[in-house]
């Protein structure tokens, strides 16, 4: 087992990471800026160094720094959490090449799924249905592109290999319009990631988002826990998320989930992974893989009562997974909303003090959150300062608790979303389950108009 790990994160994640670290008895240490030099999670950690300043780019996202930090705490194991560099293939060679355990999978796979060409290629050689598009990356001659897009069918959207998560994509509804798209897709492409390279596929206009969480170790076993539906979201910002994914055939559920098992151990993956869907009339279509533990993964671990994180330690200290696809058995419904410190319809971000915070309780109520009475929310990063998740034995009960415990939940001198999921708690469309990844945006514009 490992002995000591480097939380190389902050806010809620380090949190959660520290706490299944104490329970399998691993020694900790927080890394932080001078922002969060007073959170408590950086005092609950047994040891902690500061490693910079506030702007992330000088601390969080600081390689040397972080991995300063963990030689001269002998730390033996470094977690990178979410976003900062927990998808950084460099980094992760770095964090082995000095010695430590990196908490996450191989660089290699890190790299080859942060090129989402060669991730789709991967996947479609693996047997993982992916969306109908240009065989990897487009080439250069024009009339070629013509050609592929012609045969794909418009509308299609081009997508940068170096992009993901919705940056550098651009929807093309008519051949007129293709090659212009095309250069300007690949400018983009190269000053926003360094890559030029584009690749193209069929638009699905009305999808939702429906992603697939997996386990795979070192052994060559690999697992996955069900699905979470994460088409709630503006701006590529998921708001709430929840599995199972409502409607969704369980028949269907266990082939697509055995399909992305199957992959990871074809690539030797290890760790926990996300295989990312776009779910369109009854079919699964891969879009991209995230290589890390994800915002989201508390729906995950309700229903199948699986600590992914305390997974994702073992499995970096070289054990054999601990369930078999069998032991994975789905029960009741989570739902989580993300808490953010902001304008609950404007979006905009509202740092600073929290004078009075007071959590909900009671049966299948969990919050996960770094945040304290008195904590100041610094501006210097991501608005989320905690999840609310409830959990039931069938959505409606689910549902219902989170009413209640959002009605509890205080959080004081500062904006909080709180009043956006208290109104997605009574929508018809979200009652009903089942949205498109547009629904919300069309539903914010609705309410704007009516204001
Ligand atoms: C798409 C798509 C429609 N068709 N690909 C956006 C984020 C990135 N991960 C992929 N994205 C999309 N890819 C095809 N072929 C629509 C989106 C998309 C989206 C996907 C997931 C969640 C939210 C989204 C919001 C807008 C567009």
């Amino acid at each position: 087992m490992l002995e000591k790990v480097l939380i190389a994160n902050r806010g809620e994640i380090a949190l959660r990471i520290q706490r299944a670290c104490r329970e399998l008895g691993i020694k900790t240490v927080a890394v932080h800026s001078v922002a969060d030099k007073e959170a408590k999670y950086v005092k609950l950690a047994d040891e902690s160094v500061c490693i910079g300043p506030a702007p992330s780019a000088q601390s969080y996202l600081h390689i040397p720094a972080v991995i300063s930090a963990a030689e001269v705490t002998d730390a033996t194991a470094i977690h990178p959490g979410y976003g900062f560099l927990s998808e950084n293939a460099d980094f992760a060679e770095r964090v082995e090449n000095s010695g430590f355990v990196f908490i996450g999978p191989r660089p290699e796979t890190i790299r080859l799924m942060g090129d989402k060409v060669s991730a789709k290629d991967a996947m479609k050689a693996s047997g993982v249905p992916c969306v109908p598009g240009s065989d990897g990356a487009l080439p250069d001659d024009d009339d070629e592109v013509i050609r592929i897009a012609k045969k794909v069918g418009y509308p299609i959207i081009l997508k940068a290999a170096g992009g993901g998560g919705g940056r550098g994509m651009r929807v093309v509804h008519t051949e007129a319009a293709l090659l212009s798209a095309a250069s300007l897709t690949k400018t983009e492409a190269q000053s926003f990631f360094g890559n030029p390279m584009i690749y193209m596929e069929k638009f699905l206009e009305n999808p939702r988002h429906i992603e697939i969480q997996v386990l795979a170790d070192e052994h060559g076993n690999a697992i996955f826990l069900g699905e979470r539906d994460c088409s709630m979201q503006r701006r590529h910002q998921k708001v709430l998320e929840e599995a199972p994914a409502p409607g969704l055939d369980s028949k269907l559920r266990d082939k697509i989930g055995e399909r992305c098992a199957e992959a990871c151990r074809k690539i030797g993956y290890r760790g926990a992974g996300t295989f990312e869907f776009l779910y369109e009339n009854g079919e699964f279509f891969f879009i991209e893989m995230n290589t890390r533990i994800q915002v989201e993964h508390p729906v995950t671990e309700m229903i199948t009562g699986v600590d992914l994180v305390q997974e994702q330690l073992r499995i970096a200290g070289g054990e054999k997974l601990r369930y078999t696809q069998k032991q994975i058995q789905y029960r009741g419904h989570a739902i989580e909303c993300r808490i953010n410190a902001e304008d609950p319809f404007t979006f905009v971000p509202s740092p600073g003090q929290i004078t009075q915070y007071h959590v909900p309780g009671g049966p299948g109520i969990r919050v996960d959150s770094h945040v304290y009475h008195n904590y100041l929310v610094p501006p210097h990063y991501d608005s989320m300062i905690g999840k609310l998740i409830a959990y039931g034995d069938t959505r409606e009960q689910a549902i219902a608790r989170m009413r209640t415990a959002l009605s509890e939940m205080v959080v004081d001198g500062i904006k909080t979303n709180i009043p956006l999921h208290q109104n997605l708690m009574h929508d018809g469309a979200f009652l009903q389950g089942g949205s498109s990844i547009h629904y919300l945006e069309h539903k914010l514009a609705e309410m704007k108009k009516n204001s």
